[in-house]
């Protein structure tokens, strides 16, 4: 059984939680309150020392360990249930290079962005998020492009490439200001083929917890 930490706000806690999904895994969710994400909850030193030293969510607790980083999560959950990790050796690198592009350029920038803007205590700076939105259209227009003329990111099916990019595209697009169906219609194409997969549900009803309207 595993026992996933997190909220729902958390597209990074979704990607873990999706994957378990598709691989018709039991799981339990162990909220963390966003009240309590906000006030730093997971950046003091008892939750440092005892839940994840890195002072993020998502964990999966699993035999006793708490693994964190959802790319890490997400590997360790193909490996083990041999399924979404990729075919061979190649496609399973080519599934770690998507995880690290996501990780470092394409949910990092998107995640700043709509927090910023829905869930920030004060209101977004323009030229920062001008900046961010530049960033965000360079990542999406490599995944556009990327996935012109294929249905997924590596090979001929689902990988937890495609669960990890897509993650945080499920959140309501008010959240981000971004309509991501209007501006990259392969990209929406591509999600519709995820929400086909077995067990998807949107974010806020996979996970518990309270959705809150966008704050700026
Ligand atoms: N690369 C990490 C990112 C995790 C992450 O940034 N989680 C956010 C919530 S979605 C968090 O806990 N942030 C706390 C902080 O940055 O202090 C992963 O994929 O798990």
């Amino acid at each position: 059984m595993y026992t996933l930490h997190g909220f729902c706000q958390s597209g990074n806690t979704y990607k873990v939680a999706m994957t378990l999904q598709a691989l018709q895994q039991p799981w339990t969710a162990r909220p963390v309150a966003f009240a309590d994400f906000a006030g730093g909850l997971t950046r003091t030193e008892p939750w440092r020392r005892d839940v994840n030293e890195m002072g993020e969510v998502p964990i999966l607790e699993v035999d006793g360990r708490k693994r964190t980083q959802s790319g890490a999560i997400l590997s360790f959950l193909a490996d083990r249930h041999g399924q979404y990790g990729g075919r061979d050796a190649d496609e399973r690198y080519e599934v770690l290079r998507w995880l690290l592009f996501d990780n470092h350029k394409f949910t990092s920038y998107f995640a700043t962005f709509r927090f910023n803007k829905a869930f920030a205590p004060v209101a977004p700076e323009p030229v920062l998020q001008k900046w961010l939105r530049g960033r965000i259209d360079n990542a999406f227009g490599i995944v556009e492009k990327h996935l012109a003329g294929r249905s997924w990111m590596v090979g001929e099916a689902p990988t937890i490439a495609d669960l990890s990019l897509a993650g945080y595209l499920f959140f309501p697009p008010e959240e981000s200001g971004i309509d991501i169906a209007a501006t990259y219609p392969v990209m929406a194409a591509w999600l519709a083929r995820i929400r086909q997969l077995p067990g998807w549900q949107p974010p806020y009803e996979l996970l518990p917890g309270e959705q809150v309207a966008p704050r700026w």
